[in-house]
């Protein structure tokens, strides 16, 4: 199961928290998501897991990754070497 650590947008279609969420979903990938605070300052989790304070982040496969471009081309390399 991935976890993907997320703002609170209310829609997958504004921000890139849910441009990452689609990602998943058109994959077929299962997540469950954890919905951060407005204020990086308090994400503290998000720090911890990956030295920055932005969201999305994705862990996957043991691995915690940022930037939303980085989590959609990491999906595709997993597709293609599935
Ligand atoms: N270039 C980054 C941008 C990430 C980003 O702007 N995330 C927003 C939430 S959708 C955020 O964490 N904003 C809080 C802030 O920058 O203070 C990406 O594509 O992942």
């Amino acid at each position: 199961m991935a976890t993907l650590y997320r703002c609170t947008t209310p829609t997958n279609w504004l921000c890139p928290c849910g441009k990452v969420a689609r990602a998943l979903s058109r994959e077929g990938i299962a997540f469950a998501e954890v919905k951060v605070p407005q204020r990086r300052s308090r994400r503290p989790e998000v720090e911890a897991l990956t030295d920055q304070r932005r969201v999305p982040v994705l862990v996957i496969d043991g691995e915690a990754i940022c930037d939303s471009r980085r989590i959609v081309e990491y999906l595709d390399f997993r597709r293609q070497h599935q």
